[in-house]
């Protein structure tokens, strides 16, 4: 039976488990995201199937965006497909609906499971035991299965099973809109005892199909429900077994009877090879992502746990393979930021699956390659050159990010980003050649990555305004990380990498016209790049305008000095500033206070630019101002406080990014997760307590980890060479795997080069070999 053959998997393993002990219906919609299950084409939260009052189903399909009825298009919740509901005797069956004496729902990180057991009691107090276990299949990533087992404990009794599609969900309201349903329903019908129903995207004719077969058992009898709604009596002790198998499949084929039979047909052979079977390749799919993706600390089992939270998280939305997809600010696991996808998925999220699942980066990049040309619209339209990709993407690549939108004091405040924050071209380009650098994917390269190169420096080349007083480079009205502060000039974060972007496509011409000649004189033909273009991007980019003060300290944008200082009162549970006593964020721009790291921010990225005094005096001078209001902040600030040695400020920073949405820090899981804060934790444990850093060619190992934490493992992948890392307080221990005979580059362990024999662990200790 599927849900004790899961079970067998499950065992339970407290650190490998998100539970959910007892109900509490305040944290109703926290729990459906965290309890999200997803497989990178799809991710459906973790509603409860009987649908309490309050529930917020969503299921979403990555990629799927409708724009009717709201201001900008918005990542469609799709009809949810986990709804099921018994009736006892005229009760529901339901939590809040009937009484229980005990509860749980247990999240299984290792394999993407979600259990539940639940035992009710009805007004006449009858027992009935219920226990439900269903997945999103990650090896068929069109399928998903939902198993439950209802016992009628004390007395007979006569139950009705409702399990069709619910349909009645939307999207939600935002500021100066209601509620949305982005679909119409265009077809329903039952094939050979399956549901069949069709629903349309309102604006694209986008179509999606459902199959879906609910299969009873009850004793020895089987069978296949009709209309997925039956009736049948349980006697005293008696058990019926549902499993509720669905389908979906999404296209644009205006043929809507291929869909038809694409979906039934693939439900039929998903039943004929069995849930069970079905289950084996689910659990065989997640076990090889976590080979790769593993990360074990030893010494700090809730750490532990967050880890894998996070991880899990990743894993769940990852972009299925060949799909050319990205990942949303909120994953597939909440409406929230309408599903758009903004520079997390490309700085925050492409470290991750760069160094552990190289398919989904690719994927990752590819969907920004195919919206090459809408962003060269952009950049027309604002007067610019190359490509300006849009701050908020969706589906078709152009603009998306509403002109309204709620405030921090709540309060409706208009958006400027998408016409401001202009730094999310250079972190294209930035995630395009870590990429390169990291993986040696030169057909990547030459497929589109060069491209991406040319032509965001050319918008830059076009973006800067030369001041003939200063004889500088300067970018004006911008808004940089910190969204803070709106229309500045010279943002160093912007400014910075705006010269990056040029120097090295400089550099990426040079080595392509040396390596790849035809190809060269090809894609410069194409995209019609003269050579004087390409000398001008290096004779503009050392005259881009940075200030930086005697002391070191880079101002994060001119005239960012002369702003009010609001001293930040105390610390809070994770030892994030609090803010004063009635503070106003009206006033807030008026003030050095920032959102998120933005000068830090800088520093990390382009970190073999700065010097350690640099790094000291900027984490000095803007830690101490950093709100942390956004997401992205508060974990990338582990980095530059390990690096520096600041052990404490670290590891705070590290718990407060690890149970972000574990713990509700932000208050606003229940939109879902925050996809940029998962990034955050695997980089912080990587590069930041792990301490590895990449300063060329060359890799450095340097670790610090958290007093807590005994021992930290995991596996890093760099350049088809796989690192295994065991490291603890005083020692490495590196085992390199690869087909390669020579590793990538030089490796330095504790500040001194090593030489790694493959296949074989070497250990080091901070006074030498071992
Ligand atoms: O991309 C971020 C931005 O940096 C801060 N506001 C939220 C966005 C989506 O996470």
């Amino acid at each position: 039976m599927i849900r004790q053959y899961m079970e067998r998997f499950h065992r339970i393993r407290k650190d490998w488990t998100v539970s959910e002990k007892s109900w509490e219906p305040s944290a109703l919609e926290l729990r459906e995201t965290q309890f999200t299950l997803g497989n990178g084409a799809f991710g459906s939260r973790g509603i409860y199937e009987e649908l309490p009052q309050d529930s917020l189903p969503g299921t979403f399909m990555a990629g799927f965006y409708d724009r009717v009825g709201s201001q900008v298009a918005e990542l469609v919740n799709i009809p949810n497909p986990f709804r099921l509901s018994f009736t006892l005797r005229g009760e529901q069956l339901g939590i809040g609906k009937m009484d229980h004496s005990s509860h749980r729902r247990d999240l299984d990180l290792k394999h993407g499971i979600l259990f539940r057991h639940t035992q009710y009691r009805d007004t006449k107090k009858r027992r009935y035991d219920y226990r439900s276990v269903r997945f999103l299949s990650m090896a068929d990533r069109h399928l998903g299965v939902m198993h439950a087992d209802l016992t009628a404990t004390d007395a007979a009794a006569e139950i009705d099973v409702e399990g069709a599609l619910d349909m009645s969900v939307w999207n939600s309201g935002t500021v100066t809109e209601g509620r949305k349903k982005h679909w119409r329903i265009r077809e329903v019908s039952n094939e050979g005892g399956f549901e069949y129903v069709r629903i349309e995207g309102l604006e694209n004719n986008y179509s999606v199909g459902f199959a879906t077969a609910l299969l009873i058992r009850q004793g020895t009898r089987k069978w296949v429900a009709k209309d997925s709604h039956f009736k049948l009596r349980l006697r005293k002790g008696q058990t019926v077994s549902v499993t509720k198998i669905f389908v979906i499949h999404g296209t644009q084929d205006r043929d809507p009877d291929k869909l038809l039979v694409r979906c039934v047909d693939h439900l039929r052979d998903v039943i004929k090879a069995g849930a069970q079977q079905v289950a084996r390749q689910h659990i065989r799919t997640w076990d090889k992502l976590w080979s790769t993706a593993t990360i074990t600390i030893k010494g700090a089992p809730h750490d532990q746990k967050a880890l894998r939270f996070n991880t899990y998280h990743l894993l769940a939305c990852a972009p299925a393979p060949g799909s050319r997809g990205s990942i949303g600010a909120k994953t597939l696991s909440g409406d929230g930021y309408r599903g758009h996808i903004f520079w997390d998925s490309d700085i925050f999220l492409m470290p991750f699956f760069t160094h552990t699942y190289q398919n989904a980066a690719v994927d990752m990049l590819l969907y920004r390659y195919d919206r090459l040309n809408p962003a060269r619209e952009i950049a027309k339209k604002f007067g610019y050159r190359g490509a300006m990709y849009p701050w908020e993407s969706a589906g078709a690549g152009t603009e998306e990010t509403p002109a309204w939108a709620k405030g921090l004091d709540g309060s409706v405040i208009e958006i400027f980003t998408h016409e401001q924050e202009h730094h999310i071209t250079a972190d294209i380009a930035y995630a395009v050649n870590r990429y390169y650098t990291m993986t040696g994917d030169d057909n990547f390269m030459l497929d589109c990555g060069f491209e991406m190169l040319f032509e965001t420096a050319r918008f830059w080349a076009s973006r800067v305004e030369y001041n003939r007083r200063t004889k500088f480079y300067s970018i004006s009205n911008v808004i940089g990380p910190d969204e803070f502060h709106e229309k500045v000039s010279d943002n160093a974060y912007t400014n910075m990498l705006a010269k990056w972007n040029l120097l090295n496509a400089h550099r990426m011409a040079a080595h392509m016209k040396k390596d790849y000649p035809r190809e060269f004189t090809s894609l410069c033909r194409r995209i019609n790049l003269r050579p004087s273009e390409i000398d001008e991007w290096k004779q503009i980019a050392p005259r881009i305008a940075m200030k930086v003060r005697d002391d070191g300290v880079i101002e994060q944008f001119d005239g960012y000095f002369k702003l009010r200082r609001v001293r930040l009162a105390g610390r809070d549970a994770y030892g994030l500033p609090k803010l004063p006593k009635n503070f106003q964020w009206s006033g807030v721009q008026k003030t050095q206070l920032l959102k998120q790291a933005d000068v830090l921010m800088l520093i990390f990225l382009l970190s073999d630019v700065f010097n350690t005094k640099t790094k000291k005096v900027n984490y000095q001078f803007y830690e101490p101002r950093t709100t942390h209001k956004s997401s992205l902040s508060a974990g990338m600030h582990t980095i530059p406080a390990a690096e520096l040695g600041e052990k404490e400020a670290a590891y705070n920073f590290f718990r407060a990014a690890a149970f972000l949405d574990l713990e509700n820090v932000m208050n606003n899981t229940h939109e879902g997760i925050h996809a940029a804060s998962l990034g955050n934790v695997w980089m912080a444990t990587i590069y930041g307590f792990a301490g590895l850093t990449h300063v060329r060619d060359e890799l450095h190992i340097k670790p610090r980890l958290p007093k807590a934490w005994s021992q930290l493992s995991f596996s890093y992948r760099w350049k088809e060479t796989d690192l295994k890392f065991v490291i603890e307080a005083d020692k490495v221990k590196l085992t390199v795997r690869s087909n390669r005979k020579t590793l990538p580059g030089r490796i330095k362990v504790y500040g001194k080069y090593q030489e790694f024999p493959v296949n074989k662990a070497v250990a080091f200790s901070k006074s030498g070999k071992q």
